[in-house]
């Protein structure tokens, strides 16, 4: 299996109930390793880009409103097969229908404030990562 990185997000409900501590742990036991990681105030414009695929939906400015609510933590997480673990490690994104034992079962409010975002695929991981970081930001 390929050694990979993937893009995290914890989201304003997360850092908001001072969950930042625990979700690591539970990323950390998963195998997946925090490469780099900074606590950030997304801007309007910031969250409108990274979230721009949904543009269209119509919780679009919901969610940029509740993404630039609260200070949020970005970071590249890297390990085996680590997009696909990653989003297992969440569970699925509304908490009602995720699996006992993930971040979102265990942390999440709603289907909309649902703590954590990760990559979907590869070239989302690298856009997502490179929206963010600078190369010399992450050390493996
Ligand atoms: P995931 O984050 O699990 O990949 P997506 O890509 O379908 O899920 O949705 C992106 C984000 O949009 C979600 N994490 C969530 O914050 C928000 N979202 C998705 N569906 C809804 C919804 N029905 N109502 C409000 N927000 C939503």
């Amino acid at each position: 299996m390929a050694i990979e990185r993937t893009f995290s997000i914890l989201k304003p409900d997360a850092t908001a109930r001072n969950l930042t501590g625990a979700i690591n742990a539970l990323i950390e036991k998963a195998g997946l390793r925090i490469v780099a990681q900074k606590r950030i105030r997304m801007s309007k414009a910031e969250a409108e880009s990274f979230y721009g695929v949904h543009r269209e939906r119509p919780f679009f400015g919901e969610l940029v409103t509740f993404m630039i609510s609260a200070p949020v933590v970005v970071q590249v997480l890297e390990g085996e097969n680590a997009i696909a673990k990653y989003r297992e490690v969440m569970g699925a994104t509304d908490p009602a229908k995720a699996a006992d034992g993930t971040i979102r079962k265990l942390h999440a409010k709603s289907v909309g404030e649902n703590s954590v975002h990760g990559s979907d695929a590869v070239d989302t991981a690298a856009k997502e990562i490179a929206q963010f970081f600078a190369g010399n930001e992450i050390v493996g």
